[in-house]
């Protein structure tokens, strides 16, 4: 997908964007991974995230000028989508930010490749990226309210990843919606 001038259709040169990089699984992963938030909100408790909005974050851009999603579709075009098959094998609950995830005990190369490039050219192109290193996972329950050890025996999810997408994220009462702005499918 090419770069095209301008903010998006629907968003004013002034407006403000809060904008990710991630991954979105296909239907049949989101439907597994509705299975493992049942299973961990009975053991955790906390809000079930709704499962058309289910991702892997790749790279966390935050509050962009809209002038600016331009060079954002530049770089997803850049990064390009590498062939990478994800399992997802492990659950658990990390207290800091109060969150059930799905994660992997094996983070593929080609997907930790890719949450680099992205994050080396945003900071190239002067956005603010995170330090830390990258975690996958996915966010099935936010606000839990015990992180108590969550069953381990839950069908391990494998997930063919076809592409990677760019994500508006906004904020209304009820929480998080996101729209997929751009996406990039695999090489
Ligand atoms: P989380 O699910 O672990 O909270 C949209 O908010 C996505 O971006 C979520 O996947 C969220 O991760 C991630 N995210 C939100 N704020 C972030 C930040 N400051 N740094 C990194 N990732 C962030």
């Amino acid at each position: 997908m090419g770069a095209h001038p301008g903010p998006p259709p629907g968003a004013a040169a002034d407006e403000r964007l809060r904008v990710y990089f991630a991954l979105w699984p296909p239907a049949e992963v989101a439907a597994q991974l509705g299975a493992w938030q049942q299973v961990l909100h009975a053991a955790l408790g906390g809000r079930i995230m709704r499962p058309d909005g289910l991702h892997v974050t790749l790279a966390f851009v935050g509050d962009i000028a809209a002038p600016r999603l331009p060079e954002l579709l530049e770089i997803g075009a850049r990064a390009g989508a590498p062939a990478a098959s994800l399992c997802l094998d492990q659950a658990g609950a990390w207290r800091h930010n109060r969150i059930g995830w799905a994660g992997t005990r094996a983070v593929p190369p080609a997907l930790a490749g890719l949450a680099a490039a992205l994050a080396d050219a945003l900071r190239g192109a002067g956005f603010s990226v995170e330090s830390r290193p990258w975690v996958p996972h996915v966010t099935l329950l936010r606000n839990v309210v015990r992180c108590a050890p969550v069953p381990q025996d839950l069908a391990p999810v494998r997930w063919d990843v076809s592409g990677f997408c760019l994500v508006r994220s906004r904020l209304d009462a009820r929480g998080a919606r996101y729209e997929r702005l751009a996406g990039w499918p695999r090489r």
